[in-house]
């Protein structure tokens, strides 16, 4: 190793690739919409920081049918759809998936349950769903199907004296850690045609905190995480341990697509938040390009791609040889000098270290102005989910992609 150059201050490689209601109850008022969005749907997600989608509270005595039911589409495979509770602490109510398949936890002084039910149902398409109180029972219904009958759980909820019910969408009223079984709470997910005790969505304001709503809800998305120019997500290293001191090696694949046009951009870096990065990747001139350091600006030998070609996944190896890049049969090495290596070898050591898909924080999404969509992320053979990351950008879509450029709207918060 000692004896490999070091092309200071970065070296680079390039691939080609081969051929390559709410506490208020005032109704919505008509918003008007691109004509390629789901107008009527609303986006559940929001990592948790902006609260939930929809906060609605019900006076028990004047409900008649303790039945709600919406139709749900989604790709990710945990999290809230929605939480209902009469006291917090005694008598609270979850409806979220966990693998997939919907997850009911339930806690009241008639019983205390956690169960999942049903197919999987993050696929992508709408799914009707209808979950009701009949007296002692809870009841879900998934595409007309009764999947779940849980029996002498509760009492009659309609009409009942009880303190008011508060309903939240895509989120807890309570820290996740405090469920039964604790789960992510934040789903990338769209809700439509939604009726809670039997009264419509559209009855309801969003809490001011949501409104504009973040994102809307594409017609047409496909699974991946969705990076829009200057959003990042930052895993810790420390949880990421290289498998095996020796020999030291970290591998991390990618399935990345770029959406729309753009400039050059960086698809990650490894680092500490703050500083200059110790290693990072970009895609600058229909090229990859893996440097020492955190700029891509002295890159050689760009080599234009064929457009369809980025879709094979991106291997990033690294170990004491060096930095290696594998995109189907080609491969390129970055080779390290001892000190490079111990500097990235040092990272996994260090609280702070972390590698960060997407752009350096703080930056200005100019310097970054290419999207891409993430359609495989893994790191040591293991999926990483941007809703586990270290920190998120608000602006990523954890766990969708839009399938055309043209679609991906992204309405800027206030
Ligand atoms: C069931 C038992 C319970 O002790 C509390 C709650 C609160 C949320 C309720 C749920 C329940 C039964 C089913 C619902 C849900 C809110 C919407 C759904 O239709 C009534």
């Amino acid at each position: 190793m000692a004896d490999l150059p070091l092309w200071s201050p970065l070296l680079l490689l390039l691939l080609l690739p081969p051929e390559a209601s709410s506490d208020s109850s005032h109704a919505l008022s008509p918003q008007s919409h691109p004509a390629n969005l789901d107008s009527d749907a609303l986006h559940l997600g929001s990592h948790g920081r902006l609260g939930p989608a929809l906060n609605m509270t019900f006076d028990l005595t004047k409900v008649t049918r303790a039945t709600s039911y919406f139709e749900l589409r989604t790709w990710d495979p945990e999290g809230v759809v929605f939480y209902g509770d009469t006291d917090p602490k005694y008598d609270w109510f979850l409806l979220g998936l966990r693998e997939g398949r919907v997850e009911i936890q339930l806690h009241n002084p008639h019983a205390r349950v956690t169960v999942a039910a049903g197919p999987k149902l993050n696929d992508g398409k709408w799914h009707r769903m209808e979950v009701s109180n009949k007296q002692d029972m809870v009841v879900l219904a998934i595409d007309g199907d009764e999947v779940l009958k849980l029996h002498q759980v509760s009492k009659p909820l309609a009409g009942a004296p009880l303190p008011p019910m508060k309903i939240v969408l895509g989120n807890l009223l309570f820290p996740p850690s405090k469920l039964r079984l604790p789960l992510v709470p934040f789903l990338d997910a769209c809700l439509r045609r939604s009726f809670w005790l039997n009264v419509p969505l559209a009855s309801f304001s969003p809490p001011p905190t949501r409104h504009p709503p973040l994102r809307a809800c594409e017609p047409d998305s496909g699974p991946g995480a969705y990076f829009p120019p200057g959003s990042q997500a930052q895993f810790a290293l420390k949880d990421l341990r290289p498998r095996g001191e020796d020999p030291w090696n970290f591998t991390v694949e990618l399935g990345l697509r770029p959406v729309g046009a753009g400039g050059p951009t960086r698809i990650l870096a490894f680092g500490t938040p703050g500083s200059d990065p110790v290693l990072s990747l970009h895609l600058r001139n229909q090229a990859f390009v893996l440097s020492l350091g955190g700029s891509a600006a002295e890159g050689r030998g760009s080599l234009p791609r064929a457009p369809s070609g980025l879709e094979a996944p991106l291997l990033l190896r690294l170990g004491p040889a060096g930095a290696a890049l594998s995109l189907g049969p080609r491969e390129a090495v970055l080779p390290l000098a001892p000190t490079s290596f111990a500097a990235v070898a040092a990272l996994w050591e260090q609280p702070h270290g972390a590698l960060i898909l997407g752009s350096a924080p703080g930056s200005d999404p100019r310097a970054s102005p290419a999207a891409f969509c993430l359609e495989r992320l893994l790191a040591q053979g293991q999926i990483l989910d941007p809703d586990r990351a270290q920190s998120l950008s608000d602006a990523v879509w954890s766990h969708s992609c839009p399938r055309d450029p043209g679609n991906a709207t992204q309405i800027p918060p206030r």
